[in-house]
This record gives structure tokens, sequence and C-alpha cells, in this order.
């Protein structure tokens, strides 16, 4: 992993990382093309009605049994909701607070989802809630590179999106869809964690009838512990590996992923296409193709599909400031 270790050491001699954190910008549904659908208000600015409920700080949730791991640092109710159907693409814009690009590279990134009853999410409190598990993705291998393992949110580093793909078999109503960035460049002491949730309200339609078991379902806090493997991690510059925190992606999503082709879990979409192939120790090959749809398998064995797509939206347009 020399390069993530070189990137920590340009991050202490080039950058003010301790306070280089960020937000969810930008939510687009069924958006890969040059815009985004909803726009996230800038935390603790003056809100817009939004999908995304804004956070008051872009500092990082810090501790697994914070309460602000919910939906982030003091989440408010946003709003709006955001129309979605299952198989939708959701398209996650993380942006560092001056809306430069996300500054962290190193930590997984995941997606859970909790039902808002029968009433639409504006005023839903999700702290009792329970969520199950959507999306998960960490180290994938770098195309461009011999195929070298690279954290996903390397790439948003260098400017991507983050695709997730709706489940296609999702029961229609009133979701929260929870958004994670879990950045562990400070991971190798406990407690150094940083996390970034973000939640969207959202509605589904259609009449598919998938749902998680209560097995699968967790509350936050409680989904994870200061001690998980891939929330404490010494040797996160030395690994290959990683375990992902929280429960397994429910069982009703990946099967169908499996069942029907480029419905998937998650990935990145970058302008270098510098993310596909498969994770280390899987046994999907690593032919570095750069195919538009890319199944690989992740580190439990979760079918994943990796869309690589070029960015045709600049940053410039966002950089006014
Ligand atoms: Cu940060």
């Amino acid at each position: 992993m020399l390069r993530l270790a070189f990137s920590l050491i340009l991050c202490f001699l080039a950058l003010p990382c301790v306070s280089a954190h960020g937000y969810l910008a930008y939510l687009g549904i069924n958006d890969d093309q040059s815009y985004t659908n909803y726009t996230g208000n800038v935390p603790n600015a003056d809100p817009s009605p939004s999908v995304i409920r804004q956070v008051s700080d872009i500092s990082p949730v810090k501790g697994a049994s914070n309460p602000d791991l919910n939906c982030g640092l003091n989440a408010q109710f946003a709003q709006k909701v955001a129309s979605a159907n299952p198989g939708d693409l959701l398209v996650f814009d993380w942006r560092g607070g001056d809306n430069t690009n996300w500054p962290h590279n190193t930590g997984p990134m995941l997606t859970y989802m909790t039902s808002c009853g029968s009433s639409d999410c504006t005023q839903y409190n999700s702290s009792s809630s329970k969520w199950f598990k959507i999306a998960e993705i960490g180290i994938v291998t770098n195309a461009t590179s011999s195929n070298s393992p690279v954290w996903a949110q390397q790439s948003v580093m260098n400017g991507a999106f983050t695709n997730v793909t709706l489940p296609s078999t999702l029961s229609p109503g009133n979701y929260l869809i929870r958004h994670e960035i879990i950045a562990l460049h400070l991971a190798t002491a406990l407690g150094g964690a940083e996390f970034y949730p973000a939640c969207s309200q959202v509605k589904v339609g259609g009449s598919q009838t998938g749902m998680a078991e209560d097995s699968e379902m967790v509350l936050f806090p409680g989904a994870y512990k200061d001690t998980d493997p891939g929330i404490y991690d010494p040797d996160v510059y030395s690994s290959n590996s990683y375990t992902f925190p929280g429960p397994p992606i429910a069982a009703f999503v990946t099967a169908s992923a499996s069942s029907s082709s480029g419905s998937s879990s998650s990935s990145t979409s970058s302008a270098p296409t510098a993310t596909t192939g498969s994770t280390p120790g899987s046994s999907s090959s690593s032919s570095g193709a750069q195919t538009e749809s890319d199944t690989l398998r992740g580190l439990w064995g979760d079918v994943q599909t990796v869309k690589v797509q070029a960015r045709k939206r600049t940053r410039k347009a966002f950089m006014s400031k």
C-alpha cells in the first residue's frame, strides 16, 4: 500500500488535513449525465429546501456510539422528498467543505436504508429506526496501475461520483437513504475513524416486494463498535484486506443483484476510469478490462457491479468561491 502511505505523507506535509472534511453536496437519481438532481445544503448555512438532511458542520462524527452516527452532525429534517424506483441509479457527490474535491482517500463507503413508515420522511426521526445495508465498497483494484489495490474512496478524492443502485426488488414506500463515508486515515488509533453519514429522503414507487429480514437490520448508533476491525484498523496502511463494519448486505439485495445483471451495489465513476476489477483475494479475474459494467466480488463475497463512466461535469462550474 505504498500509494496510501505516500498519500498520508503528502497529507501531513502539504494539507491542513485535520480541518479538511466535507459533506454530501449533491444527490443524483438516474443521473449519469452531466447534472445532479438534488442539491445538499452546505453545513450550517442558511438552508434551502432539499431532500438531503443538512448537518451542522463538515467535521466528522467521532465515536461509534455517538448519536450523530444516525444521520450526521445535528442532522435536520429536510423539506423535500425525492422520487425513485427500484433499480434506479443513485449518484452521490461528496465535496470538501470549500466545494473542492473530497479530501480523504482511505476507507470504505457504505449505504443503508430505513423505512419512514406510512408518512413521508420530512418529519421522521430515525434515531430508533432499523436500517438495512444495500451496498458497500472498500478496496478495489486500479486498472490503470497494474491492478494494484486502492480504496474506491481514492477515486472520490480524485473527483469521482459514488454510484449505488437501488435494489431492483425494493418494496415501495418512504425511505431514508443513509450513505456513509468512513475515513480511516487516523484509524490506527482507537477512536480515530471519521464517520460521515448523510441521509436523503426518498419515496420509492413500483410494486416490488423485497424487504430485509429483521435479523439483517441495525440501529445507528448500535451497528458499529469502536473496536470493530474495519473501524479500529492498525494495519490500514499495510494490509490489502478489509473487513466491512455493520451487517452484511441484505439478502434480498444480493439476490436481486445476481438475478438481473446490471443491478448492483456500489461503485465510483471517475474521469480517469481508475476503479474497476476485483478485490484482493476474490476469485473473479482481474483483467482490468475497462468495460462499461464489470462485476466483482467484494471481500465478503458480495456481488458488486462496478460501472465506470467518464465524468462529464466539470468541477469549475461549482468552484466559484
Ligand atoms: Cu476530514
